[in-house]
Order: structure tokens, then sequence, then C-alpha cells
């Protein structure tokens, strides 16, 4: 594999970080995120996808600090099947602009309650895409995906967002009851960073 010193990743979300560090630590010296760079501000998340929020913080990034800086971003989120695909690219606000986690996950299970009561098909995937850039030039995009169920209760206290209502396929412990090691090795977020690292050993 390429070795790269130094990626910034281009969210303001720790829990993406740390769970970015664990995965690529072995192989990138410095992984710093925007915590580091409070100068850059909140980005607009105007797309209509993951892909064109992805483009729009590596972007937003990448053009602040220029050209010898490596900038990977990630968007990620929840789809239900019973709700059309929503929260989606809403995830993080699906409850309102400044909503927490937990007032985002009641949001849903009241919704999902509602339209399918006796659980049909609480099916649902968790969506993640990643852009690379360098400076103003996109390297590549990067995409991975789980799929599951959702849980009609909060359980387990790992992870963080959606985690504790969400069972991945295969398993019958939502992410949250998981240890962190099985969420980071079957993730959507997992999945994405695989392929970045495939990429970085072809580049
Ligand atoms: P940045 O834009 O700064 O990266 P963010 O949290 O706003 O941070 P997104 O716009 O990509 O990021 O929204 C992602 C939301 O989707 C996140 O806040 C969670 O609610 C949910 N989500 C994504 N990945 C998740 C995971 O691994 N576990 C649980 N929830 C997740």
């Amino acid at each position: 594999m390429n070795e790269i010193n130094r990626l910034v990743i281009a969210t303001g979300n720790t829990h993406k970080t740390e769970e970015i560090r664990k995965l690529l630590g072995p192989y990138i010296k410095i992984i710093e995120d925007l915590k580091s760079y409070p100068e850059i501000g909140e980005i607009d998340e105007t797309g209509l996808n993951f892909e064109e929020n992805a483009s729009l913080k590596a972007f937003a990034v990448g053009e602040f600090l220029g050209e010898n800086s490596l900038v990977l971003s990630d968007d990620s989120g929840l789809e239900v099947s019973a709700l059309s695909g929503e929260p989606g690219v809403f995830s993080a606000r699906y409850a309102g602009e400044n909503a927490s986690d937990d007032e985002n996950r009641k949001k849903l299970l009241r919704k999902l309650n509602e339209i399918d009561s006796d659980m049909s098909d609480w099916s649902a995937s968790f969506k993640c895409v990643m852009t690379l850039v360098k400076g103003s030039d996109k390297l590549a995009t990067f995409e991975g995906s789980v799929q599951g169920t959702i849980c009609d209760e909060e359980r387990g206290e790992n992870g963080f967002g959606y985690d504790s209502i969400f069972i991945p396929e295969g398993y019958e412990n939502t992410f949250a009851e998981l240890p962190s090691e099985t969420k980071n090795s079957i993730s959507h977020r997992y999945q994405a960073l695989e392929a970045f690292k495939k990429w970085l050993s072809e580049a």
C-alpha cells in the first residue's frame, strides 16, 4: 500500500473520526478532522444525495487547505424501506436542524409505528459515500452499505446516531450492543474504507 503521512477527514462528527481512525490508523500516521480546523466553519449540505454531499464537504475542505492536503469526506445515513428511503440525507437532522440523535431515533420509531405497526417490513440499510480530494481535484469516490432491520426499542450503549435501533443482517443485536470491533468489520463505513484501501494499494 502507498504510504500516506497525513489525511484530513472532512467531518465534525467525532464518532465518524474515531471509527475511521480505528480502521485506517495502521496505515496513515496523522488523521485529523475539522476539530483541528475550526476556521472552516459549517459546510452547507445542500446536496440531494449522499454523493453530492460527500463532494460538497470534500471540496469545501480541500479548497480551503490547498493542493498539498489529502481530504476524505464521509456522507452517510440510514434508508428505511417502509419510509421510502427516509431519513436518507436528512439522517443527522431528521427531527429538525439541531435535533439530537435521541430525537431523530424517536421520530423514526414513531413514523415506522404509524405506517407499519405490525412490523411487516422494518428493513433498512446504512449507506456511506466517501469522496477523496487533493485541493480541488477529485481523486476517487468510495461507497459502502450494510443491510439490516430496525428494532422497535433502543438497545445498547455503543456507537452513535441510529446504532441502538439497527440490527445488521445475520445478527440478533443492535450495532450499539455489538462490540465496536464487530460493527467496524461489517459497517457501511468499513466497506467504503476497504475500497479506499484498495484504491491506495493500486494508486
Ligand atoms: P459531518 O457532516 O460533519 O460528517 P454529520 O453527523 O452531520 O457529520 P452526515 O451529514 O453524513 O454527518 O449525517 C450522518 C448521520 O447519519 C449521522 O449523524 C447519524 O445520525 C447517521 N449515521 C451515519 N453513520 C452512522 C453509523 O455508523 N451509526 C449510526 N448512525 C449513523
